[in-house]
């Protein structure tokens, strides 16, 4: 190697290991923030948007079937005041809180319709939904322009609070060119903390510690059993995180309960530790009547109703507990008589 090489190569080395400690810099000079400290901040910020922009409620509220686009958010600018006919958010929004993390949170719900149908889902359950997710700068970073079916658990934090406190559709009709139309939908807007939504991590078109803000309609609802035990998903959770689905596994095997079909892992399957009666009816309302009849048990529920060739299903499903200890024998391994 010659002088004026052997000079270049120092030259690259030293490059090479100073572009590494930036790097590493780098990484290290970003640490996640504190979930409580974070939450303050984005509150703030929350109620400082909720405080500077106001919707147009008359005419949104008079609407049978408000479409997404119908919802306008419009900014408050300094000195003026709200026109009439539309009314400032922070005087609207439903104040909520939640633990996420042992976090408090705090988010804020616009209600603009709650929904005509029945149904209200889960966390866990599948819904179909239209939305819009924006910024709280404006920017809109999704939205859908037909309906999508897609299981809630599998939403930020934020969506599990917010949509079982609304309603499905309770009519629909088909159209002509295949679509389908819905009427008496739920309809809302969440604005929620970064914390509810994807905190410290980077989504395409979603900074880190972005506050969010969604506009939704809910069409439809269908509860998930992801094991197929007969527990519904929503109920396989810890009583002191009803939205954790993953940190629930009683019996330590590490398939959390929701996706394990024996629970205790006593070896007998979970559907054979539940007593299941079934009812059934050639009619909807049929059904409904003979279930609205029945008088439960605090171990006692009724599963969703299933359709199948012009049949009408539900489960009675009872919780035995056959040595009366307070854990159901599902999930208690020392009781493990199958149910007959
Ligand atoms: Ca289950
Ligand atoms: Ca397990
Ligand atoms: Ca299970
Ligand atoms: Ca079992």
């Amino acid at each position: 190697m010659n002088y004026k090489y052997s000079t270049i190569f120092i030259f690259l080395l030293v490059l090479a290991i100073f572009s590494c400690k930036e790097d590493e810099e780098t990484i290290i000079s970003v640490p996640e923030s504190d979930r409580t400290e974070q939450q303050v901040i984005d509150n703030d910020s929350l109620v400082g948007y909720l405080n500077t922009h106001y919707y147009n409620s008359s005419e949104v509220n008079a609407m049978t079937n408000p479409s997404l686009n119908d919802l306008m958010f419009i900014e408050l600018l300094d000195g003026d005041v709200v026109p009439s006919d539309y009314s400032l958010l922070i005087d609207n929004v439903e104040i909520k809180t939640t633990t996420h993390m042992d976090v408090e949170y705090m988010y804020y719900v616009l209600k603009i319709k709650q929904g005509e149908g029945e149904m209200s889902p889960e966390f866990s359950d599948d819904i179909k939904v239209n939305y819009w997710g924006a910024l709280t700068d404006g920017t809109v970073f999704d939205q859908t322009t037909t309906p999508i079916v897609n299981d809630l658990s599998t939403f930020i934090p934020g969506w599990h609070r917010v949509l079982p406190d609304f309603n499905t559709s309770d009519s629909f009709e088909s159209n002509i060119d295949g679509s389908v139309s819905y009427s008496g939908y739920g309809m809302g807007a969440m604005f929620i903390p970064s914390g509810l939504g994807y905190f410290s991590t980077y989504q395409d078109g979603i900074p880190t510690y972005s506050n969010l803000i969604f506009k939704f309609e809910l069409m439809q609802t269908e509860s998930n059993d992801h094991d197929s035990d007969n527990i519904p998903s929503y109920m396989e959770v810890s009583d002191s995180n009803q939205y954790d689905l993953y940190g629930f596994d009683t019996d330590e095997d590490s398939a959390p309960d929701f996706l394990d079909t024996d629970d205790d892992g006593d070896g007998t399957i979970t559907a054979d530790e539940i007593q299941i009666e079934t009812y059934s009816d050639t009619t909807l309302e049929g059904l409904k009547f003979t279930l609205d009849e029945l008088v439960l048990l605090s171990n006692q529920f009724i599963s969703s109703i299933t359709s199948n060739s012009g049949t009408f299903n539900a489960n009675l499903v009872t919780l035995v507990d056959s040595n009366d200890n307070g854990v159901p024998n599902y999930l208690d391994p020392a009781e493990s008589d199958t149910i007959e």
